[in-house]
């Protein structure tokens, strides 16, 4: 075993240690794929959880995360116990102190249950299947409709302003700090060329009302148990205030492309339209009546803006060396960008048969 290995072997024994559970015979294995915390699965003879290390370099309120996290799953519970939630809620567990957070060295902690035979899914495979994504998440953001916003903290401020998106941007072409603007000026241009589609965003975001959303409604946030259907929503750590379009958006990003948010052949990319039609009349059909007609309108924009602004990022995490998304390779965020743009002009082109298969 290495020494980076045998000290997050010790560090994961310390934060066991504090709960009131017999993990000696746990079988420690990396989960998922997530870009910035990391989490791994406990199999222990008895029963199976997930462990999260916390990336406190970018989620700074941490303790926050996990109360906010806490604080929706108990009114998630209580619409489930009404009736009104048909999915699981898997919960965090809590230490010997009683808390749903831990702190060891300078890094945090927390576990959570894990659904046994659960698994996620990277790619929506029909638009049956897609229809039960869309529903899944509606159902989220519907038992959440009540739940008074300002109990929960924000996580990151301005996580899907595109015009603070686009000033970190300008940022980094400006500091240029790794010398990589050259190899990626063209992409950097493309972005910057987009201002009447940001100006719209802007304009329509002003006008819609704010729900309790997740944020990052990516495919592989959701469980899926046997028959692939959907058991429960993941990934609570940036749901805060936002609108029902950044929701239906980033799974438009996730479910409609033919490729991985990195594949490196984009020009073989395609939009999966039955696909599309199949979110868009689900995610509408679950809301009924709870969703105006300007929202109804606004999801072409959200299927728009996701694949541009995580392009956004990914380009700006590249210009500045890497350092908020994981990467695995060389140029990985560069690659993930271009993928993503890719995606955007794919949607924009396609925009005007979306708008007839969202009726
Ligand atoms: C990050 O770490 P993960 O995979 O849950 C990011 C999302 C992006 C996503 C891109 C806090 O999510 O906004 O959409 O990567 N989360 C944060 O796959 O920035
Ligand atoms: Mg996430």
């Amino acid at each position: 075993m290495d020494n980076k290995k045998a000290s997050l072997h010790t560090d994961i024994d310390t934060v066991l240690n504090n709960y009131d559970f017999d993990f000696s015979k746990a079988e420690i294995n990396v989960l998922g794929n997530g870009h910035i915390n990391n989490t791994y699965k406990l199999t222990t003879p008895e029963a199976e959880f997930v462990l999260q290390q916390i990336n406190h370099d970018i989620f700074t309120k941490t303790v926050e995360l996990s109360s906010n996290a806490q604080k929706i799953n108990q009114h998630l519970l209580q619409q489930k116990n009404n009736g009104n939630y048909p999915l699981a809620v898997p919960q965090q567990l809590h230490t010997k102190a009683g808390e749903t957070c831990i702190k060891i060295g300078n890094n945090y902690w927390r576990l959570m249950e894990f659904i046994s035979n659960s698994y996620t899914l990277e790619e929506v495979e029909s638009p049956e299947q897609a229809a039960l994504v869309a529903t899944a998440f509606a159902q989220f953001s519907c038992a959440l409709a009540d739940f008074p916003a300002n109990d929960i903290a924000v996580i990151i401020e301005d996580f899907h302003d595109i015009s603070f998106r686009m000033l970190q941007l300008k940022e980094a072409v400006t500091n240029d700090l790794q010398d990589r603007l050259a190899d990626c000026q063209a992409l950097v241009n493309f972005c910057f060329d987009q201002q009447s589609f940001i100006n719209h965003v802007v304009d329509i975001s002003k006008q819609l009302p704010l729900h309790v959303t997740h944020n990052d409604t990516k495919i592989n946030n959701l469980l899926f148990t046997s028959g692939d259907k959907p058991c429960a929503v993941i990934d609570l750590d940036t749901c805060m205030p936002g609108l029902l379009m950044h929701d239906f958006g980033d799974m438009v990003r996730t479910c409609c492309s033919n490729l991985a948010e990195d594949d490196t052949s984009t020009d073989k990319m395609v939009l999966k339209l039955d696909i599309f039609a199949a979110l868009i009349q689900s995610y509408q059909n679950a809301f009924g009546d709870k969703m105006t007609r300007l929202e109804k309108e606004s999801l072409i924009v959200g299927a728009k803006l996701l694949p541009f602004i995580i392009g956004t990022r990914f380009l700006t995490d590249h210009l500045n060396g890497d350092n908020y998304f994981q990467v695995s390779r060389e140029n990985h965020n560069l690659d993930r960008a271009i993928s993503q743009v890719q995606l955007f002009s794919l949607v924009c082109e396609a925009e005007p048969e979306l708008v007839k298969l969202a009726k």
